[in-house]
């Protein structure tokens, strides 16, 4: 996310705009237009039992000609070309407005206030690239149903209607089978998300959209399970609750299930600003991968991706995963994959875990670059996980790396000592579904999937670097790129102080490498390269030396009285205590 984020700096344009389009249009426009609709289709309100939620169950008809893009709703929401935040534009707000939209972001973690100034149908600028424009997919009648499925808790009303609005204007009528929103039991001060709900959800009256709502709250990953049962389409499109899918997004996207079923696509996920709705176009030389503390991560696809699609950056891209939010599977393949890890809580982990399973298991994971779709990305979440972020978080982050990640586990737990004493539950069905579905090894994942995966394929060791000497452990401090190693007592914990020897003779912790230059400076923490170079290292088992092969000197614990809080190189000498390294895991 972090390499996307930035992005949201880029040129903000500052407008001032006036209170054409706030919250109290919005509901009187709810109201008259829902009549007209529900005049015009035969159907109104109290057809609904209200005790039935599922509304695609009030006789709606598909009344568009095939071929034909669900301009209706347009028709029913004015467009206002000139209107805030049109064509993917930046809302910026001043005064008074800006100190009440800072009072209310906590609520959503993202502009809550600008959001509810743009148009529910807002425009976007068409973001593909141009050789993407003239593709010809097949017709729409000929491709796979698709039964969208986004599932949401506590959602703000203006985003959770956008995404909808902009699902249904900007795809083909015939191959949306359904939406299906599934509350994953919102707490009661979302009120919009109750009845009124409930009410406009019929208005939608070129596709059925059918609510469903937990009983209890059971995070993302039991939502869409109960989201995925009831669709009856031949795909399952997961999207998150504050999307919006632009010109174009689907037919790519299903035209690729359609050639081969065990392919999982996801969009190139666009960013929507959280502070100023601006719609930023994400690269398309951007794929999934993941650290050692099982973190999804963006990372620059490398030139072997580019050489297998020919140099054609319209076709597919394959990832090693995906980011978890947005994408589309074929429904029966989803089942016997094995859906998703109902021992999972919440949010997290669930991304990886489904990326592994579908690599490992025969699958592939393609980012289809010819579909864009936007995601307000945010810094923080809003809402409460019960049992505690980090619990929750380990505990579905375990799972995935005690079913899916062989020894190569070692690498989480030696970031996250902590995770081991949290509750993993029961992992053995999973286990079986592995089993009976012959899937491969971590290891070949690695070999053949993910080749520049930051877990080395070939290790020499895992843990802690300790000089015996000291009781000192080299420590990254959290430091950063370029900056400098130190140590610090042995704690245990791992995290900062947990090290990798590779077989190419590189140290590092997660993405950094210990990069040395000159004899004379601090060690350093450098992005790991894998050219060898200033960060090829070599361990001598008999004198416990660890020698920099270019400058042939030796990491040394002795305090850099120079330069405190660092470390230096030093000649190599028998019998130095402190050059005498012991290597956690080797
Ligand atoms: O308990 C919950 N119940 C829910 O229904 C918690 C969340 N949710 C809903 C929520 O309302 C939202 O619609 O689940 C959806 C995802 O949660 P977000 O939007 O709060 O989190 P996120 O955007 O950071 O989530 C990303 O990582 C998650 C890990 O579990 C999921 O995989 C999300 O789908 C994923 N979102 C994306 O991939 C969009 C791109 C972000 C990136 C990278
Ligand atoms: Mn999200």
């Amino acid at each position: 996310i972090t390499s996307v984020i930035w992005l949201l700096f880029v040129s903000a344009v500052f407008v001032y705009f006036s209170d054409l389009c706030d919250r109290k249009a919005e509901d009187a426009l709810d109201a008259a237009e829902v009549a007209a609709i529900r005049g015009r289709h035969g159907s109104s309100s109290t057809d609904r039992k209200t005790s039935d939620l599922d509304s695609s169950k009030t006789g709606r008809k598909k009344s568009r000609k095939p071929g034909m893009i669900g301009r209706m709703i347009n028709k029913v929401l004015p467009s206002n070309p000139n209107g805030p935040g049109e064509m993917g534009k930046a809302v910026v707000l001043t005064g008074e407005d800006e100190e009440k939209a800072k009072s209310m972001f906590g609520v959503n973690q993202f502009n809550l206030m600008v959001s509810e100034r743009i148009a529910l149908n807002r425009s976007l600028p068409d973001v593909r690239m141009s050789q993407c424009k003239s593709k010809v997919y097949p017709a729409p009648e000929t491709l796979p149903k698709v039964s969208v499925v986004i599932v949401f808790h506590n959602e703000a009303w203006s985003t959770l209607l956008r995404s909808l609005y902009s699902i249904i204007n900007r795809s083909p009528v015939e191959v949306l089978e359904e939406i299906i929103l599934v509350d994953d039991k919102s707490e009661d001060k979302f009120e919009h998300l109750k009845t009124r709900l409930e009410e406009y959800l019929p208005t939608f009256t070129e596709v059925p959209v059918r609510l469903f709502r937990m009983p209890d709250r059971s995070g993302l990953i039991r939502a869409r399970l109960k989201g995925a049962k009831e669709a009856k389409g031949d795909v399952l499109l997961f999207l998150d609750a504050h999307i919006e899918a632009t010109e174009g997004w689907l037919e790519p996207l299903l035209t690729r299930i359609a050639g081969n079923k065990k392919r999982v696509v996801c969009p190139i996920i666009d960013v929507i600003s959280d502070d100023t709705f601006e719609y930023i176009t994400a690269s398309d030389m951007t794929w999934g991968g993941f650290n050692w503390k099982l973190n999804f991560r963006w990372y620059t696809a490398p030139n072997r991706e580019m050489v297998r699609r020919n140099h054609d950056r319209t076709q597919p891209l394959q990832s090693p995963t995906m980011a978890g939010g947005l994408f589309a599977i074929d429904r029966e393949y989803f089942y016997e994959l094995g859906a998703y890890d109902e021992g999972m809580d919440v949010w997290g982990g669930e991304n990886l875990e489904f990326s592994f399973r579908v690599w490992q298991c025969g699958g592939v994971v393609e980012i289809v670059t010819c579909s864009h779709v936007g995601h307000v990305f945010r810094k923080s979440t809003p809402y409460k996980f019960p049992g505690g972020t980090a619990t929750v978080i380990n505990h579905n982050s375990r799972r995935v790396a005690e079913v899916w990640m062989d020894e190569y586990k070692d690498f989480f737990y030696a970031m996250n000592q902590n995770a081991k004493s949290i509750a993993l539950g029961d992992i053995s069905e999973r286990l079986a579904l592995r089993d009976k579905l012959g899937c491969k090894s971590f290891k070949w994942y690695l070999e053949n999937i993910y080749p520049e995966s930051i877990v080395p394929i070939e290790y020499k060791s895992i843990g802690e670097m300790r000089n015996p000497k000291t009781s000192r452990c080299l420590d990254t401090f959290s430091r950063k790129n370029g900056e400098a190693v130190a140590s610090s007592a042995c704690h245990n914990f791992g995290g900062n102080q947990a090290w990798s020897l590779t077989a190419k003779g590189e140290i590092e912790n997660d993405e950094l490498c210990l990069d040395a230059s000159s004899s004379s400076a601090p060690v350093r923490m450098v992005t790991c390269h894998r050219k060898k170079e200033n960060q090829e290292w070599k361990y001598d088992v008999a004198s416990k030396h660890l020698q920099h092969v270019s400058l042939k000197m030796c990491l040394s614990a002795v305090t850099d009285t120079n330069s405190p809080d660092s470390m230096r190189l030093y000649p190599c000498q028998a019998n130095d205590p402190y050059q005498v390294w012991e290597l956690g895991g080797y």
